[in-house]
């Protein structure tokens, strides 16, 4: 795995010699010698992540990592603060200021080589998301969510997975003291079934369980779809790099050491829960814009973008497969203007509703209904004859009137009818256009006709 790295430090020979540690991994290397460069060079360079320096003249490191990280553009690039000081002060202020890690000088090789593979796998991760919602985006359909904004993290649920009462107990309560929603397990041969039961924010893990492995407990919870996404904090007793390593590599988010400092621990989960919080959230308008660009906002229906891009896909199966039939049928509401001027717009909405609903329940897995606009729907029956087709609409087209709509919120009755033009693919290439045009010309003919009535083409 490759990817960018951005190393800013004031003092040239320490630039050097991070950038020779990282290349001799094959890592791409950016250097910047001042906070103000660093700034520069993020929004020309686009880096995976960032090594910062914490003492730099003009604008130290804790500022820098402040304004990359209220950034909307450049929030998500890990920054891991390099600091000569292993005061625990720094590395609070350094957390609060959004550091997603730390490295103390002089840099120890397995320690920067394990965090820093593990945020780039994090940030390629989100890259992922922010392409696809750039993509839909581009489609026009992207609400543009504020994702600087991660609410409030009161209420998050967190579970600690340990054995040893007093050490659970100190982590609960501290945790418990921000507001969270804090769960114990003692028995860490229920952590899957707990985890399938329960969705948690955040999993904590103490290595020093007497009867299991706290990191097999860890690569247990990154394989599980349930808990794949789920930030895991591993805490040890005693200052293992290869350890460290070896969780980061799992798929442990952070570690922590006993006895830890409670102000860094509050940090470090903060920091954890919020990036949980960002992903999320990606992910959620990347799902929500999904299904926006997709389906009827009204109705539930799939939509006419939908319906073309799909239809097309149907009727090449059909000409691959020896010109099976597909039956289509253009249903659109009898004097539904009408309804719309008498009732109110909003019995109109109802009534699209209602009539989508009936025509949903009459159909069979296979089929697909869709709402092509204002009170046009159109229904797709692959491998249907034409004598099936007939039938289909005529049991649609009584699901419509046999039974009046309730309107109003159910308090009123309004007799609805539809009618229906029917055609069927002939065994020869059709376009789609060809074939709507019939469907059209026979529902044209059974509202001559006198409507509530179908006609097959
Ligand atoms: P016909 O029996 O010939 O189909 O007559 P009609 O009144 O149903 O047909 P027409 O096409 O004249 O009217 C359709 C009406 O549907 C006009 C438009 O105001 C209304 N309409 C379109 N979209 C919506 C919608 O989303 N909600 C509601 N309530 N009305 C809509
Ligand atoms: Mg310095
Ligand atoms: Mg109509």
């Amino acid at each position: 795995m490759t990817a960018r790295v951005l190393v800013v430090d004031d003092i040239l020979p320490n630039v050097k010699v991070l950038s020779a540690k990282l290349l001799s991994e094959y890592y791409d290397v950016i250097a910047a010698y001042s906070g103000k460069e660093a700034l520069e060079k993020l929004e020309k360079e686009h880096p995976d992540i960032i090594l910062l320096d914490v003492m730099m003249p003009e604008m130290d490191g804790f500022e820098v990592c402040h304004r990359i990280k209220s950034n909307a553009a450049t929030m998500h690039i890990p920054v891991v603060m390099v600091t000569a000081l292993s005061e625990i002060a720094d590395r609070v202020k350094g957390l609060e200021a959004g550091a997603d890690d730390f490295l103390t000088k002089p840099v120890n090789d397995t320690a920067l080589f394990a965090r820093v593979k593990s945020l780039v796998r994090l940030k390629m991760v989100i890259d992922e998301w922010r392409l696809r919602e750039r993509t839909s985006d581009q489609l026009g359909v992207m609400q543009v969510a504020g994702l600087e904004e991660v609410g409030r993290l009161e209420g998050s649920k967190i579970l600690i997975v340990d054995d040893l009462p007093i050490e659970a107990n100190r982590l609960q309560e501290i945790l418990a003291g921000e507001q969270y929603d804090v769960k114990l397990l003692s028995d860490p041969s229920q952590l899957l079934q707990m985890t399938q039961d329960e969705v948690f924010d955040l999993i904590a893990i103490s290595l020093t369980l007497s009867g299991e492995d706290g990191l097999r407990l860890c690569s247990q919870i990154r394989s599980s779809e349930r808990t794949r996404q789920t930030p895991v904090l591993l805490v040890d007793d005693n200052a293992d790099i290869r350890k460290t390593a070896k969780a980061l590599d799992l798929g442990g988010n952070d570690y922590l050491l006993r006895p830890y400092d409670k102000a860094e621990l509050k940090a470090r989960v903060r920091t954890l829960l919020k990036r949980k919080r960002y992903q999320d959230k990606l992910r959620n308008n990347y799902e929500t814009s999904l299904s926006m660009a997709l389906v009827d906002a009204l109705t539930g229906l799939f939509n006419r973008r939908y319906f073309d891009a799909h239809f097309d896909k149907i009727l090449e199966k059909s000409h691959r497969e020896n010109y099976k039939p597909v039956g289509v049928l253009s249903v659109d509401v009898d004097k539904f203007k009408s309804i719309n001027d008498t009732y109110g717009h909003p019995v109109g909405d109802e009534v699209l509703v209602e009539l989508a609903k009936r025509l949903m329940n009459s159909m069979r897995p296979s089929d697909m209904v869709a709402r092509l606009g204002g009170e046009e729907f159109v229904v797709v029956l692959p491998e249907s004859r034409p004598e099936q087709v007939r039938m289909i609409a005529e049991r649609l087209r009584q699901t419509i009137a046999e039974k009046p709509f309730m309107i109003k919120g159910g308090t009123q009755e309004l007799p609805v009818t539809a009618s229906i033009g029917a055609t069927v693919t002939l065994p020869e290439p059709e376009t789609a256009g060809d074939i709507f045009k019939r469907a059209d010309e026979a529902l044209y003919q059974a509202k001559q006709t006198g409507r509530n009535k179908v006609v097959v083409a």
